[in-house]
């Protein structure tokens, strides 16, 4: 089983993404959260003690945030009021963390845009530092 990084490596943009068929029901996932536009997960790789997606249904061509437009505004905007009304229901009062990766360095490795919301226990930070090999 490769890390998250590892998978970042080989990761691209594919037709269908694994979150597509994930909104399609043609593979299971814990659902926390659905509404027209969007659908919220918990991570299949947990960081903390709670972990989820945040998605849109129809990626809208935003295969990751680099691609966002003024076209994608109501939508991010929408993910983004979802991610902390999604929190609150799961209790997140005491704080959690949002993130979107982008792009190889970023370790994204699914391309269909997501936001992570971390919680449900004391973070750390900085998040990640930068890998040893790389910045040497
Ligand atoms: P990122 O590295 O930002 O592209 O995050 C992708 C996340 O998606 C990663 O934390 C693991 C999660 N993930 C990948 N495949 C699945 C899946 O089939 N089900 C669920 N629930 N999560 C998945």
């Amino acid at each position: 089983m490769s890390t998250e990084e590892e998978k970042a490596q080989i990761a691209g943009e594919e037709e269908v993404t694994i979150f597509d068929k994930i909104v399609a029901k043609e593979i299971p996932a814990d659902v926390i959260y659905e509404d027209d536009l969007a659908l919220a997960f918990r991570d299949i790789n947990a960081t903390a003690k709670v972990h989820f997606l945040v998605i849109p249904k129809d990626r809208q061509g935003l295969t990751g945030i680099s691609k966002s437009e003024e076209k994608h505004k109501e939508l991010l905007g929408h993910l983004m009021i979802t991610a902390a009304k999604v929190a609150e229901q799961e209790n997140l009062s005491d704080g959690y963390r949002i993130v979107i990766n982008e792009g190889k360095f970023g370790c994204q490795s699914v391309y269909h845009l997501h936001i992570h919301v971390i919680g449900g226990e004391q973070l750390g930070w900085p998040p990640t530092g930068i890998k040893e090999e790389a910045s040497s």
